[in-house]
């Protein structure tokens, strides 16, 4: 941890039905490998130390919300403190999809999370059959969601394909929106420094490099 004393940090929540693979996803990007037969957990912390393309340290702690509805009073505790909401559907499963627009979109889009930047991600595209008709295609969800004027992306947990992709393009955009709001706060004195410093009591217990 020694190299990690002044940080960025960035803490996303990522939400979407049941079984659509919040964990896997989270799971492949800190390990790079794909673990099948996670055991789910309904409110699980991850915090990855991670470098942007300037070198810059990176401390991602990475929020899963369960979508229980076992667990609907809980959820809103988890989103106030959200740097940005990554919605996440199973291109193979329809409803998932229908509840990402029209469940989990309202609820992250409610007056006091406009300002949250949202992401929808399309997972187990390793899965998807083209000719399926069930399956959600890329060039489908494209339209659906461009309508919400929203970034789209897609993966696979367990191939990797896009998995770098999604938490790289996300951390860059919530990156720049900081430094925006810090040079309006501080005039044009760029001064964005999140000195994240850790303590041997803050250190999660489920960090993984
Ligand atoms: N083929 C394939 N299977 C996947 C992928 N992602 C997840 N799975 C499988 O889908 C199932 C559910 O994955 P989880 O990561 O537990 O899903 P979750 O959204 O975290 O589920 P809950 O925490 O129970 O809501 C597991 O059997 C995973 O192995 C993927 O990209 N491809
Ligand atoms: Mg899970």
């Amino acid at each position: 941890m020694k190299n990690f004393k002044e940080a960025i940090s960035l803490k996303f929540v990522i939400i979407g039905d049941c079984g659509v693979g919040k964990s896997s996803v989270i799971y492949s990007y800190q390990k790079g490998q794909f673990q099948p037969d996670l055991i789910p957990i309904p409110f699980e912390n991850f915090i990855i130390q991670d470098k942007n393309d300037e070198n810059q340290n990176i401390i991602l702690n990475l929020q899963e919300i369960s979508g229980s509805d076992d667990y609907r009073s809980l959820r809103p505790s988890y989103y106030e403190s959200a740097d940005l909401f990554l919605i996440i559907f199973s291109v193979i499963d329809s409803n998932s999809f229908d509840h990402a627009i029209s469940k989990w979109y309202p609820e992250l889009n409610q007056n006091q999370y406009l300002q949250i930047p949202k992401i929808f991600l399309g997972n187990k595209i390793d899965l998807r059959e083209i000719k399926n008709n069930q399956h959600i295609n890329n060039s489908f969800a494209q339209k659906i969601i461009q309508a919400y004027k929203i970034q789209y992306f897609e993966c696979s947990a367990l191939t990797q394909e896009g998995i770098n992709q999604v938490f790289k393009e996300a951390s860059k955009r919530i990156i720049k929106i900081k430094k925006e709001n810090q040079i309006e706060n501080n005039g044009n004195k760029l001064c964005f420094e999140i000195n994240h410093q850790i303590t041997k009591e803050e250190e999660p217990c489920c960090l993984i490099f």
